[in-house]
């Protein structure tokens, strides 16, 4: 397949102004006619317009009223392009769908009996001829005509501007978006829908239209996506001063679906997944989930639609920032220092699970990608993860005024524009006059940053010597690095846990914690008046993306566990001793040695559990043991099975060392009252729920009735969920007789609430004690399908990707699974097959008996014919 770099952008030879699409929609055909006003664009030398088509049956296109037949215009690989057009054109397009064939998802397709579509990234292509990219931007009018019975709702971006009757039960209306928006924004939803609907006054006083479109069984789950829309637009006034443009905005529901949900201008199209919730068929994540999603999208109304990405290449420049502003956004609602805290603890686990082993892996690429194969496989952790990373990083080098006045800049220069990162950056620099063109590299360079900490106390003058210096590992493709601008945020602890001030010399003030910039290979900074040697808190809520390396004491870590003012630095603390621990027990399994832990780290622990000083949302961040990822990352050989025993014996160990302390915290963070998704019930719920997890490894039946209790007393989905999960993964609903029909119970419940199902299906996908074989009989229940993809990913990614030590089976069972579903999925939806590929990313770094099945398994599947997405991914991983 064909690879595209980014040097190679050159701007479109054609710019179009308006498009008026007209749709007649029926599941086996639908008719599309497209008619396109094009200008030359001054700044192309290319004289020829050039339109991308795929899959389309083309019935007609004329030109300026006269019809062109070949070689008027030629067709090749994607593309229509009509030589040496005049300078301004009207093209009139006529083309077919086949909206019930398509199970890829991109484009129109149909879920449950309804149309939806899909554009990002290159999916308005499937729809018409045109130049589907971001830096053409039009105004678009779009009429939609249907039978009225079946889809009496018919719903595109603007305003609806006409809407009545046609023969033969058939109804059409009319949508006008105001607004110039690139192709990829454009949506259509027509069905069987219904809404929850409410008038919002905004900040300047207009009052707007807010929709939930959803099926009408789930109406009922449609008010917290309502509040979470409203506190969405009131907080983007409050932080950043932009406001909604328009006069309606819709979010519509939809149960097939291949990521989280699309910004389209004014009609938002959400998985089910980041909609619905009430108490009976959602999680506390899930509440916080949807919260988070819908603020994610609804900023992306300025961050990405108002301002858009010149080419693909740029999308961090809206998905980074978007991630940004979802994250503070959430961190803000949470109304607290330590909700703050829990947040940004959740973000970097996140991105330390994902997005490093990303940076470290085959596919590892820039912020800002320098060629792809495919564009849907860059929509990845990289990109948004460490892209927010890129942008928090701003706000801590300009401070949060500087980062304001930079975003100012930004929508003062490119409102209505399609731009690049480094326009952005440009905006950040000219706003507050820095000079930030080393900060570029962030950009342009993949790979995780280690940053190497030396202290040296000088106790007769009192200084402290801190020798920062930095290296970035090779990456494909990139072997040379050159040095990144760093923010390493410091502080220092007494020997009370007091924080010291930081002087150096010539200072007036001494703050508490202060963010050295580290620009060279190696830096030092020294401070002065430093009254005794000081516990370094370094890299303070993770003020840059990287690996610190840093030798600290055991001791050391105990007294930041315990003291550190920074939330985020005493939760790291508590991991790094965890981790250390879980890789010599990791070696000790190898080793076939005896296993064991030691009471300093326990009794860490206990103290950690009982301090009912803390937050119980940190605490049971703090007890929650680095996951079997992140510490097989560490080892030089992935031994999965080794891993995963390893911390299975901590865990157990900490279950039977903490027995009474674990009890004391399931009985005291019950929550009061009805059911409340907010950070302190969530919180409380946590750690109930982690302590539950805890006492199920031990062996008494007492604890599993306790639980068997919690699921069926359950006033939410948190607690039950909770309860059964660790029951079956404990292997309880095997060992006690009243447990074993819980799962059935569980589905029965709910069969008829899809997204509980998911659930259903991941919890026993992720089980230590489910194999192959478990998995398998999983697909052959009836409420199992490849062709949706929440259902897809919850069992068979549940397994692949999140049941390491059973996925990588010693006799490769788990591989061979991978690669027969791989090919099939890849047959029905290439963009969701690819991710599922992307499983293998690590195989290198296997242990050599399992190098060998897992290289087997790749060039199985290397040797079909694949999709371009799962192509680019497994050429990647093998190569
Ligand atoms: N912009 C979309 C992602 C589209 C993915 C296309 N493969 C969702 C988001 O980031 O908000
Ligand atoms: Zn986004």
């Amino acid at each position: 397949p064909a690879t595209v770099y980014r040097l190679d952008y050159t701007a479109s030879s054609f710019l179009a102004d308006r498009i008026d699409l007209v749709f007649d929609l029926a599941p086996s055909v639908t008719q599309v006619r497209a008619t396109t006003e094009l200008h030359r664009n001054p700044d192309s030398e290319n004289r020829d317009i050039v339109l991308y088509g795929e899959e389309l049956e083309l019935v007609r296109i004329a030109m300026n009223g006269k019809v062109l037949a070949k070689p008027d215009y030629a067709t090749d690989n994607g593309e229509l392009r009509i030589p040496d057009a005049p300078d301004k054109v009207t093209l009139v397009i006529d083309t077919l769908l086949h909206p019930d064939q398509n199970t890829s998802l991109m484009g129109l397709y149909l879920s449950n009996g309804n149309f939806f579509t899909q554009c990002e990234a290159e999916g308005f292509r499937k729809i018409t001829y045109f130049p589907d990219r971001p830096d053409v931007m039009a105004t678009y009018t779009v009429t939609l005509r249907a039978d009225r019975e079946k889809y009496p709702v018919l719903l595109s971006n603007g305003n609806l501007v006409e809407e009545g009757d046609l023969p033969n039960g058939r109804h059409y209306a009319k949508w006008e978006d105001p607004f110039k928006k690139p192709s990829y924004l454009f949506a259509l939803v027509a069905g069987n829908l219904v809404c929850r609907e409410e008038t919002f006054r905004l900040a300047d006083g207009r009052d707007v239209l807010l929709q939930v479109w959803v099926e009408k069984n789930n109406l009922d789950k449609t008010a917290h996506a309502m509040e979470s829309l409203k506190h969405s637009i009131r907080w983007d006034e409050r932080r950043f001063g932009l406001e909604l443009d328009l006069d309606r905005f819709m979010i519509v529901a939809v149960s097939d679906f291949n990521m989280g949900a699309m910004e389209n201008k004014g009609l938002n199209i959400f998985n089910t997944r980041y909609v619905l919730a009430n108490p009976r068929i959602a999680t506390d994540l899930d509440y916080a989930n949807i919260e988070s999603v819908v603020g994610h999208e609804y900023f992306h109304n300025w961050t990405g639609n108002r301002v858009t990405c010149r080419d693909w290449f740029q999308l961090s420049l809206k998905e980074g920032l978007t991630v940004f502003r979802d994250q503070e956004f959430s961190a803000d609602r949470t109304g607290s220092e330590s909700g703050r805290a829990v947040k940004r603890i959740e973000d970097v686990r996140t991105l330390r699970q994902l997005q490093f082993p990303e940076d470290a892996g085959p596919m590892a690429h820039p912020v800002r990608p320098d060629s792809y194969q495919e564009i849907n496989n860059f929509y990845t952790v990289t990109v948004y993860e460490k892209g927010a990373e890129v942008v928090r990083m701003y706000q801590t080098l300009l401070g949060r005024d500087g980062f304001r006045k930079g975003m100012d800049l930004y929508f003062k220069r490119h409102d209505g524009q399609a731009v690049t990162c480094t326009d952005f950056l440009a905006a950040m620099a000219d706003a507050n006059g820095r000079d930030l063109s080393q900060f570029e590299r962030w950009y342009s360079q993949a790979g995780t940053p280690r940053v190497k900490l030396q202290s040296h106390y000088d106790e007769k003058n009192r200084t402290l010597t801190l020798i920062l210096s930095q290296s970035c590992p090779q990456t494909p493709g990139q072997t040379e690095k050159q040095p990144f601008l760093i923010p390493v945020a410091i502080g220092l602890l007494d020997s009370h846990g007091k924080d010291m001030p930081l002087r150096m010399e010539g200072d007036k003030a001494a703050p508490n914690s202060r963010t050295l910039e580290l620009s060279e290979e190696s830096q030092t900074f020294t401070f002065i008046d430093v009254a005794e040697k000081p516990v370094v808190s370094a890299l303070r809520n993770f003020s840059a993306p990287v690996i610190l390396e840093y030798e600290q004491s055991d001791d050391e870590l105990l007294h930041l566990l315990s003291h550190d003012s920074d939330h985020f630095n005493r939760w790291e603390a508590g991991q790094r001793l965890a981790l250390r621990r879980l890789l010599s027990l990791t070696k000790a399994v190898q080793a076939d040695r005896t296993l064991t832990l030691d009471s300093a780290f326990i009794d860490a622990f206990r103290a950690v559990l009982t301090d009912t000083a803390l937050d119980p949302a940190l605490r049971e961040l703090a007890l929650t043991l680095p996951g079997e990822m992140m510490i097989a990352e560490k080892t030089d050989e992935i031994d999965p099975a080794a891993t995963h025993r390893a911390r299975q014996f901590m865990r157990r160990t900490l279950a039977e060392n903490l027995e009474k302390e674990w009890l004391n915290a399931w009985q005291e963070n019950r929550t009061e009252g009805a059911y409340r998704p907010t950070p302190q019930d969530a919180g409380k719920r946590a750690l109930k729920n982690l302590a539950l997890s805890y006492l199920l490894l031990l062996d008494k039946p007492a604890y599993g009735r306790m639980a068997i209790d919690q699921y069926h007393t359950a006033d939410n989905m948190s607690d039950r969920l909770a309860a059964l999960t660790s029951l079956v993964h404990s292997g309880w609903t095997d060992k006690l007789p009243e447990a074993k029909a819980l799962p059935d119970h569980f589905y029965r419940e709910y069969e008829n609430e899809a997204l509980v199902i998911d659930k259903w299906f991941s919890l026993q996908a992720t089980s230590p004690n489910a194999d192959t074989a478990t998995v398998r009989k999983l697909m052959k229940h009836p409420a199992f399908t490849l062709k949706n993809p929440n259902r897809a990913r919850s069992l068979i990614f549940g397994f692949c990707h999140n049941n390491m030590a059973q996925f990588h089976a010693a006799d490769g069972s788990g591989y061979t699974f991978w690669s027969e579903n791989l090919i099939e999925l890849d047959r029905i939806n290439p963009q969701v097959a690819a991710r599922l590929a992307r499983c293998m990313d690590q195989w290198k770094r296997y242990i050599p008996s399992l190098r060998k099945p897992a290289e087997q398994a790749l060039r199985n599947v290397s040797e079909q014919s694949l999709s371009r997405d799962t192509r680019e991914i497994i050429g990647k991983t093998l190569s």
